[in-house]
């Protein structure tokens, strides 16, 4: 028997710890650990309803959009203007949403999971004329491999030349990212944190030079994902065709739903759906957060909006920082795939149309999705849905028309914001008394797909999808850190170590 400890997993965002054991040549048990307290929530306290759109943005850096979004909807319903947003003010905060989701997605495919595939190394032998690869070549010849090493070794699969262009893929898409940044910023103000999205509405006001500025960067962004993302994740697929069968996880999708079209459906649909791709509608008062496993005081597990922040450091049997969320007691997947899988069910036409496209490219059937290249085909799906959907709200907007409706701040009032994040369900509760934040709680999604064990030991999601795999070399499980970054975690949104000093609450760290 072997124990592998990975600590920190490199390449995602934040700090998590993975533990497995390995027997025989595969996962028996795996646990996944947030290492790092998050105060947000009690931060929130006592602070005017407002900061929430500020302070939450901050909780991450790669997707404070999907919090600014998660916030404002939690104000809208607590302030009762839901159903009153202007369909330019509707448009515009799903143009910064899916602007930002974009970007995130190509992020996690080149920047974080791609290396797991590529052989980055391949550039020392390139003898050609392109500047980027040449680049690459002069870094590496300089033993300068900053962000491509350390990496587990043994299984690059690809021909030379394919890698070569891979990795100018690696370089191309940070310029992509930056086009969707500059997207959201159009709209949105700034980047990372935006500033025009506010309850009722949005700020700016939709003109035509914005329209067109936005419009000609969004079109380089849709050739992009259709001439080399989605190529290259099918490439990816074809060539590890034993990730269709890896990692394929608990078997239960949840999404939220999200990206409201004015007067219609959202384009990702609400629900859960199971390995059959039954669905199931969703009761958001099914969710409860347990705390059994967690850093957190004992308690009965509740529902987020009588959730409460309670961190005890040291608590007996317990080995992470976040909370596990369940539905209905069962444990559910979020994340791109559940937006696929759901809104497939949901029998969305044009997510039915590029998932069948999809699959026959693969010559795989739809079961094959519940897999670790079954999450990177969902998240490049989605994205192209994501790109093409912007196309069609930009052209809605109207000049002139009024983006925002006005509201009263309430007295005493409680709200939920849901929406799905580029990681999967996002979820903000707020109760205001007094004016002021009396309570504030976020369920995210890495919360739902890295949830340490519930109150009856099931695994979370993530722990699920790992036991049972197979590891060739305890000493490069390769395999092991594939299954987790399909998931695209983001520690930075499950946990967070907020000091004024930074240095207060170090003592709460646990290794
Ligand atoms: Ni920090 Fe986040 C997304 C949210 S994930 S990246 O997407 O919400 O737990
Ligand atoms: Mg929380």
């Amino acid at each position: 028997m072997a124990r592998i400890v990975i600590d920190p997993v490199t390449r995602i965002e934040g700090h998590l710890k993975l533990e497995v054991v390995v027997e025989g040549g595969e996962v028996k048990e795996a646990r996944s650990s947030g290492m790092l307290f998050r105060g947000i929530e009690n931060i929130l306290r006592g602070r005017d309803p407002r900061d929430a759109l500020v302070i939450t943005q901050r909780i991450c850096g790669v997707c404070p959009q999907s919090h600014g979004i998660a916030a404002v909807r939690c104000l809208d319903d607590a302030f009762g203007v839901s159903d009153k947003i202007p369909a330019n003010g509707i448009l515009m905060r799903n143009l910064i949403q899916g602007a930002h989701d974009v970007q995130d997605h190509i992020l996690h495919f080149y920047h974080l999971a791609a290396l797991d595939y590529i052989d980055v190394t391949a550039v020392a032998s390139y003898e050609g004329r392109d500047p980027v690869l040449c680049s690459l070549k002069d870094f590496a010849a300089r033993g300068e491999l900053g962000p491509f090493v350390p990496r587990y070794e043994g299984d690059y699969r690809f021909p030379a030349q394919t890698n070569r262009e891979l990795v100018a893929h690696y370089a191309q898409a940070l310029e992509i990212r930056r086009k969707g940044q500059e997207m959201v910023a159009l709209l949105g103000g700034k980047v990372p944190h935006s500033v025009g999205v506010i309850p009722g509405g949005v700020t700016e006001q939709p003109t035509v030079d914005k329209i067109a500025s936005f419009l000609w960067r969004l079109r380089e962004l849709q050739s992009f994902i259709d001439n080399v993302y989605l190529p290259d994740v099918l490439a990816v697929a074809r060539t590890y065709p034993d990730y269709l069968e890896i990692g394929r996880g608990c078997g239960l999708l949840l999404s939220y739903g999200a990206y409201p079209e004015p007067g219609g459906e959202t384009l990702f649909a609400a629900g859960l759906v199971d390995r059959n791709l039954v669905l199931e509608p969703l009761d958001v008062k099914k969710i409860v957060e347990d705390v059994s496993s967690s850093w957190y005081e004992q308690e009965a597990a509740r529902y987020p909006g009588d959730g409460e922040t309670k961190p005890q450091p040291g608590k007996a049997g317990a080995y992470s920082w976040l909370k596990a969320p369940r539905y209905a007691g069962r444990v559910c997947e979020v994340g791109p795939l559940a937006h696929i899988a759901v809104s497939y069910a949901a029998g969305r036409t044009r997510v039915k149309e590029l998932v069948d496209w999809a699959l026959r490219e693969l010559g795989a059937g739809a079961d094959r999705l519940f897999s670790v290249a079954g999450r990177h085909l969902a998240r490049a799906l989605a994205t192209k849905l994501i790109a093409e959907a912007l196309e069609r709200w930009l052209l809605q907007l109207e000049p002139g028309r009024p983006a925002a409706a006005e509201y009263l701040l309430p007295r005493q009032a409680s709200g939920m914001g849901l929406t799905e994040a580029a990681r999967g369900a996002l979820g903000h509760w707020i109760r205001i008394e007094d004016y002021k934040i009396a309570g504030y709680q976020c369920v995210v999604p890495t919360t739902w797909n890295g949830s340490p064990r519930d109150g009856q030991g099931q695994p979370g999601a993530l722990e699920q999808a790992l036991t049972g795999i197979p590891v060739k070399d305890p000493d490069n499980p390769f395999e092991v850190v594939r299954v987790v970054r399909s998931f695209d975690p983001c520690l930075a949104c499950a946990v967070h170590l907020l000091t004024p000093g930074g240095s207060r609450l170090s003592h709460l760290r646990v290794g």
